[in-house]
C-alpha cells in the first residue's frame, strides 16, 4: 500500500464523520438557507474543526452564496475542499535545519507519540544521508531510554542516555558535546511527557532549553510539539499550554490512522497558527511523512 492509500484508509473514519455527513446534508438540501447553514455549522464543530474556524468557514460560505460563487448546496463541498486546502497550505512547513548539529527538541504530554516520532524522524533523515543522534531526555518514565535505544538501533543512530531518574539537562549537555565531537548533522532530543505536575514539566523544559542555548545559541532549531489526533480539541488545549512556555516551531500530528477527529488538523493551523510539519499514520517506522496539505485534503474529501 502506498503512503497515500494508507493515509486514505487512516482517514476513513474522519471522512465518515465529516465529509460524508456533509455530503448527506448536501443531498437532502435544495438551497443554501439558514437551516442548511446551521446544520453545516454543527457538522463542522462535530468534525473537530474548532469553533473559530467553523465560524470563519460559515461566514465564507455565506459570502460565496451571496456573491453567487456558489449557487446551490452541491457547490459547497468543492468550495470547502478549496477553502480547507488554502488554510492548510503554508510556507513555514519546512524544517529549519541550518545548524551543525541542528537540534530538534521534541515535546508533548505523555503518550502522544514523542519517542516513536523521534525514531521515525531519525530513520527518515538517515535515509536522506544525515548523520543522526538521539538524546534520551526522558529520564522520568521507567523504560523510556530503552524504548529510545530500540528506535536508535532501527534508525542506526547513536543514543545518548543516562540512568533513570538522572537530570535530563545533563543528558542533553552530554548529547550536545557528543554530537559536536562526532560531527553529527541532527540531534533529536526526547523529553518526558509526564512529571508530577504542569509546573514541573515546564520548569524542566526551561532548564533543557537553557542548556541547549548555552552550548548552541541559535538552537533548538526546531521545537516540535507532538499532538495525538485522537484527542481532538484536547490537543488544542495542550498546544496552548506548551506555546506559553516553549517556542513551538511546528506540530507532529500522530495517530491520524483510525481517528474520526482528523479535522483537528484545520484547527491547529487556523486557531493556533501552528504548522503541522509531520503526520503519523501508524506505529511503524515508515508510517510517517512530512505533512502534505494537498494530499491530506484529497484523502479527506475524495472516496
Ligand atoms: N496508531 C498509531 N500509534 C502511534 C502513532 N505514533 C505513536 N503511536 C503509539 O502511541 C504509543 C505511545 O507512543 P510513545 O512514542 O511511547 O509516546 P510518548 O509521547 O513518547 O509517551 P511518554 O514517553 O509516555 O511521554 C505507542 O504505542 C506508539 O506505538 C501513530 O501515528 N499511529
Ligand atoms: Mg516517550
Amino acid at each position: 500500500m502506498s503512503f497515500f492509500e494508507k493515509l486514505k484508509e487512516g482517514l476513513s473514519k474522519t471522512r465518515k464523520n465529516f465529509t460524508e455527513k456533509i455530503e448527506n446534508l448536501v443531498g437532502m438540501s435544495t438551497e443554501i438557507d439558514e437551516e442548511f447553514l446551521e446544520e453545516l455549522e454543527m457538522l463542522l464543530i462535530a468534525g473537530d474543526v474548532g469553533l473559530k474556524t467553523t465560524d470563519r468557514i460559515i461566514t465564507a460560505v455565506k459570502e460565496a452564496a451571496r456573491n453567487r460563487t456558489i449557487k446551490n448546496p452541491a457547490d459547497v463541498l468543492p468550495f470547502l475542499k478549496n477553502y480547507v486546502a488554502d488554510i492548510l497550505r503554508d510556507d513555514k512547513q519546512r524544517m529549519r535545519l541550518s545548524g551543525s548539529p541542528s537540534v530538534v527538541l521534541v515535546v508533548g504530554v505523555n503518550g502522544v507519540g514523542k519517542t516513536t516520532t523521534i525514531g521515525k524522524l531519525g530513520n527518515y533523515y538517515k535515509l536522506f544521508g544525515y548523520k543522526v543522534m538521539l538524546a534520551a531526555g526522558d529520564t522520568f518514565r521507567a523504560g523510556a531510554a530503552e524504548q529510545l535505544k530500540i528506535w536508535g538501533q532501527r534508525a542506526e543512530a547513536e543514543v545518548i542516555a543516562h540512568e533513570e531518574g538522572s537530570d535530563p539537562a545533563a543528558v542533553v549537555f552530554d548529547a550536545l558535546k557528543a554530537a559536536r565531537a562526532r560531527k553529527t548533522d541532527l540531534l533529536f532530543i526526547d523529553t518526558a511527557g509526564r512529571l508530577h505536575n504542569k509546573a514541573n514539566l515546564m520548569k524542566e523544559l526551561d532548564k533543557i532549553h537553557r542548556v541547549i542555548q548555552r552550548e548552541i545559541p541559535d538552537a533548538p532549531h526546531e521545537t516540535l510539539l507532538v499532538l495525538d489526533a485522537t484527542t481532538g480539541q484536547n490537543a488544542i488545549t495542550q498546544a496552548k499550554i506548551f506555546m506559553e512556555t516553549s517556542n513551538v516551531t511546528g506540530v507532529v500530528l500522530t495517530k491520524l490512522d483510525g481517528t474520526a477527529k482528523g479535522g483537528v488538523v484545520i484547527a491547529i493551523k487556523e486557531e493556533l497558527g501552528l504548522s503541522v510539519k509531520w503526520i503519523g499514520i501508524g506505529e511503524g517506522m515508515f508510517d510517517f511523512r512530512p505533512f502534505d496539505p494537498d494530499n491530506f485534503v484529497e484523502a479527506l474529501f475524495n472516496k
